[in-house]
C-alpha cells in the first residue's frame, strides 16, 4: 500500500507540473471572465480548461475513484465512500484575474473519507506543498515542513475572509481585536500555506469542499486543528465555516464563541 501511495504521488506531482505549465501558457492570451452566482464569484476560460484537464487525467492515473471538482466536470457525489479526489483548479480565481498572482491549484484525495494526501500548488512561486499520513509528512518541494509553533491567539496574525470581518460573521471582529492582527490573502490556498509555515496562526472563512481538502490534510499532518467555527468535524460535501489554527488559538477562538464576545 506505501509504494502505491509513493507511485500515485509521483504521478500528481508530474499531473500537477504539467497543468502549471498549461496555465502559464494560457496566461500569456487574454483570460475569459465570466461571473457566477455574484460579481466578486469569478470564473475563468483556465479554471474551467485546467479541471478538464485535471479530471481526465486523473480519470486515467486512479480508474475506480470518484472525482468532486469546483466547477462541475467530475462527479455528484452523495458520500465519500473508497477513493475520491476533490479537485480546485484554481484557487483565489479573483487574484488570478486581477494580479496574475497569489492563486493555486489544490487537490485532496481521501480514502473512504479520511484524507490521505494533499497538494496545494503555489503557481506563481513555483512551490508545490503536499504530504499527509499517506506520506508520512508534509513537504514544499523537497523540503520536510516543522510542524508550526502552537501559538495562543494574542501572540500570532490570523488569516480572515474579507467579508466575514466587514459583516461581523461568529464573532470575527473579536476574534480579530484578539489576534495580533489580520492578514486578507484572498485564496484559501496561499492562506494556508501561511499557516504551514508558521507566518498565521490560523485562517476562517466560508469554505466549499474544494477549498479545504488539500489543506485540511496538510493542516492536520502538522499538528493544526481543522474544524468549523464550533469546533465540529467538517462536513466534506457541502460548505462550512471553516476554523484553521493551531491548538492554541483554536482554544482561544472556541472560548470567544462560548462566551459571545463582541467588541
Ligand atoms: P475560489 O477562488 O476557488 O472561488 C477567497 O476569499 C477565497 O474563498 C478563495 O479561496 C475562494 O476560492 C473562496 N471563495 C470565494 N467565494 C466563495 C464562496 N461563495 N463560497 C466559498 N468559498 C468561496
Ligand atoms: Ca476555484
Amino acid at each position: 500500500m506505501a509504494q502505491d501511495w509513493q507511485q500515485l504521488n509521483e504521478q500528481v506531482t508530474a499531473l500537477l507540473k504539467t497543468a502549471r505549465e498549461q496555465v502559464l501558457a494560457k496566461m500569456q492570451s487574454p483570460l475569459t471572465v465570466d461571473e457566477k452566482t455574484n460579481r466578486k464569484d469569478l470564473v475563468t476560460n483556465v479554471d474551467k480548461s485546467n479541471e478538464q484537464f485535471l479530471i481526465e487525467q486523473i480519470h486515467q492515473i486512479d480508474p475506480a475513484a470518484r472525482v468532486l471538482g469546483e466547477e462541475g466536470f467530475g462527479d455528484t457525489l452523495q458520500d465519500l465512500d473508497g477513493r475520491v479526489w476533490i479537485v480546485d483548479p484554481i484557487d483565489g480565481t479573483m487574484n488570478f484575474v486581477k494580479q496574475r498572482d497569489n492563486f493555486a491549484m489544490m487537490i485532496g484525495i481521501y480514502q473512504d473519507g479520511v484524507g490521505q494526501l494533499g497538494y496545494i500548488y503555489d503557481v506563481m512561486q513555483d512551490v508545490l506543498y503536499h504530504g499527509g499520513p499517506a506520506l508520512g509528512g508534509v513537504f514544499a518541494g523537497e523540503r520536510r515542513l516543522k510542524a508550526p509553533a502552537n501559538i495562543a491567539l494574542a501572540d500570532g496574525l490570523i488569516g480572515a475572509s474579507g467579508p466575514l470581518v466587514v459583516h461581523d460573521i461568529s464573532h470575527m471582529q473579536a476574534i480579530v481585536h484578539a489576534s495580533a492582527g489580520m492578514r486578507v490573502y484572498g485564496s484559501a490556498g496561499i492562506e494556508l500555506i501561511n499557516i504551514m509555515l508558521g507566518k498565521t496562526l490560523g485562517y476562517i472563512s466560508y469554505l466549499k469542499p474544494w477549498d479545504i481538502a488539500a489543506g485540511k490534510v496538510l493542516l492536520e499532518a502538522l499538528g493544526c486543528q481543522v474544524t468549523t467555527i464550533d469546533g465540529q468535524p467538517l462536513n466534506m460535501l457541502s460548505s462550512n465555516l471553516v476554523l484553521v489554527a493551531t491548538e492554541k488559538a483554536q482554544r482561544d477562538i472556541l472560548q470567544i464563541e462560548e462566551d459571545d464576545v463582541s467588541l
